[in-house]
Parts: structure tokens; C-alpha cells; sequence
């Protein structure tokens, strides 16, 4: 059964869809709202060009159609860099969903593939995109251009892309009768959890099955859609602005007769990257300081020492 179901809005008409094509002061400032409403977005005519998602889906699918015993061959390479089935993280979370997971800036686990430079050109694309969605953030908060992009951009950065595919429901009931109303195919295929990074850019194909949670604890169900990009605030990103950013929880479920196939880049800085509430963000009187500035690594060692759901940042709070 899936915890907190009952919660569930239906339609996802408050999640925000911010054309970036339209002029670019009209674009941060949606952005801004967006981040500091939900915490989540859809951006569409985001430039990333067609031929390199196509190809990365394309190859994913043909891996991930692959035997058992092939994908299980492929070897890990650094912790958590591998081929991963059901498990999720170092303390016994799991979910029904098998992935990939890449350092972006160490292509040795990546070099084992046959498509490893269809990896390299999405990384490079949805990179550029990530730079680009947090410069027209600090323009629209008006805070020192390239405060958040110049922490992803550099060569030591420690970003990481996931390929998570989550088959049909109907495949964990060994052929169960899908006419018998009585069965719920309901599953959880990524538990709920915030990103720790500064921000998620996640493509996945026309199967739903990604819930964001809103201010109100309520799960939202965010409708497909393959041609836009899906954008999060990460943790790091909610302590930057001095929690006037929202990282939002979200999860994964599956049901249905469909296979879902999503792939989310995770922006994070360099490991010895000092992260903290930037000055313009904090005011004695109004927003005072809420988090205490950490390294990277440390808020990375810390995410790995806990369970997927637990929050994090409460550990960073200075009240
Ligand atoms: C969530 C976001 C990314 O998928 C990820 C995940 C990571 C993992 O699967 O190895 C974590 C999870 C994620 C947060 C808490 C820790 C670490 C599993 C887990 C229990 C790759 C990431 O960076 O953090």
C-alpha cells in the first residue's frame, strides 16, 4: 500500500509551465515565483535539442530492455555509480524502479556502455540548461549574476544523472488479473524524498507517476509531458536563499500497463563548496539568518548516513 495516498489532488493545474521563449524578465520572474510557491516547475522551449533526448531515450530503453544478468554485468565503479535494481541509497530504502546512476565529471562507470557519448551529450545539454535556469534566477533575485551557476559550471563540480525506469506494475504480480478491481497496482517506485543538490532538471516519457508536494502536504500528480523539461529546487538551493526557495518532496509511484522512463540531471557543487544563505539574502529585522554554512561533502556524507525521507536540513538550522 502506498503511504499518504489518500492525500492525493488529482490534477496538477497549479503546477507552473514557464515558457522560455517569452521575454527574459518575464521568464526569472516566473521562475522565482515558482520556487518559492512549490518548489517545482515545467519548462518548455528550452532549446535542448530534440535529436540528443530522443537518442538518450532511445538508448536507455534498449539497455534497460537488456537481460538481467547483462545489466547486472555492467560494474560499479565509485559508490553509488553502478547499475542499481529495487535498492535506493546505502540504508535499505528500495523501490520498484532498476537505473543508471553517472558522475557527470568521471566517465569511468559510463565508459563501460555502449552509448556513452549520447550520456556525454545529454549531460553537456541539460547542464547548459540547469546554468541558464539559475542565472535567470539570480537575476530574478536579483542577487550577483552567476551566484548558483558558477557552483555547477566548474570542472570539479560533483553533479550526477540518474536514468530511472520503472517497468509496469503488472510485471511485480507475476501476470496478476489487471480486470480484478480488487488488486491495486499502485507501487512506489522512488520513495518520497527532497533533492540534496541545488537543482534537479528531470525528462521523462508520456507515463505519469512523478507527485510533488505542495504547502498544504497534499501529493500533486504531474502529467506528462515528454517535450518539457521538469525543474526542482534542490536543498542546497532552499539554504541559499534562506529558505525563501522551497525544496520540494516528491515521489515516484507506478501503476498501469506502462513502462516509465525517466532521467534527471542533479546540479551539485564541488565537494569543498562552502554553501550558506547568501548575504543579500538575510536581513537582521525580516529574514534572519536561518541555515549555518556547511560544505558540500559534509551535506553529501550526512544524505548518505540517513534514510531517503528523513529531512536533512533541520541538522543545518540555526534556530
Ligand atoms: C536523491 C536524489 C538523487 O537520485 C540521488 C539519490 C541518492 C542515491 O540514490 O544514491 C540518495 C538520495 C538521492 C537522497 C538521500 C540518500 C542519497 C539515496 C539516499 C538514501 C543520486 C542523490 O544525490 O540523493
Amino acid at each position: 500500500m502506498v503511504k499518504g495516498s489518500q492525500k492525493i489532488v488529482a490534477v496538477d493545474q497549479d503546477i507552473p509551465i514557464i515558457d522560455m521563449s517569452q521575454e527574459r524578465s518575464q521568464v526569472s520572474m516566473q521562475i522565482v515565483k515558482a520556487c518559492e510557491t512549490l518548489g517545482f516547475f515545467k519548462v518548455i522551449n528550452h532549446g535542448v535539442d530534440q535529436t540528443t533526448i530522443s537518442r538518450m531515450e532511445q538508448e536507455s530503453i534498449n539497455f534497460f530492455a537488456k537481460p538481467a544478468h547483462e545489466k547486472k554485468s555492467v560494474r560499479p565503479v565509485n559508490q553509488p555509480f553502478r547499475y542499481g535494481f529495487r535498492d535506493i541509497g546505502l540504508n535499505g530504502d528500495s523501490g520498484e524502479v532498476e537505473y543508471l546512476l553517472f558522475h557527470t565529471n568521471d566517465p569511468a562507470f559510463r565508459s563501460q556502455l555502449s552509448f556513452s557519448s549520447t550520456v556525454n551529450c545529454y549531460i553537456e545539454a541539460v547542464k547548459q540548461l540547469a546554468r541558464e535556469i539559475l542565472d535567470l534566477t539570480a537575476e530574478g533575485l536579483h542577487v550577483p549574476p552567476h551566484s548558483f551557476s558558477r557552483l555547477i559550471s566548474s570542472v570539479d563540480s560533483d553533479s550526477v544523472l540518474r536514468v530511472n525506469h520503472y517497468p509496469p506494475s503488472d510485471q511485480f504480480f507475476g501476470g496478476a488479473n489487471l480486470s480484478d478491481k480488487s488488486v491495486s497496482l499502485t507501487r512506489v517506485g522512488f520513495g518520497e524524498h527532497t533533492d540534496p543538490q541545488i537543482l534537479t532538471v528531470l525528462r521523462s516519457n508520456g507515463v505519469g507517476g512523478l507527485q510533488v508536494s505542495n504547502s498544504d502536504g497534499m501529493w500533486v500528480s504531474v502529467s506528462p509531458d515528454p517535450s518539457a523539461f521538469c525543474v526542482n529546487v534542490g536543498d542546497l538551493l532552499q539554504v541559499m536563499t534562506n529558505g525563501r526557495f522551497i525544496s520540494v518532496r516528491h515521489r515516484a509511484l507506478t501503476y498501469g500497463e506502462e513502462s516509465r522512463l525517466s532521467t534527471a540531471y542533479f546540479a551539485g557543487p564541488p565537494l569543498q563548496a562552502k554553501i550558506g544563505p547568501l548575504s543579500a539574502m538575510v536581513t537582521m529585522m525580516n529574514q534572519p539568518r536561518l541555515y549555518q554554512t556547511f560544505t558540500w561533502g559534509e551535506y553529501k556524507k550526512l544524505a548518505y548516513s540517513l534514510r531517503l525521507e528523513d529531512s536533512r536540513l533541520d541538522m543545518f538550522r540555526t534556530c
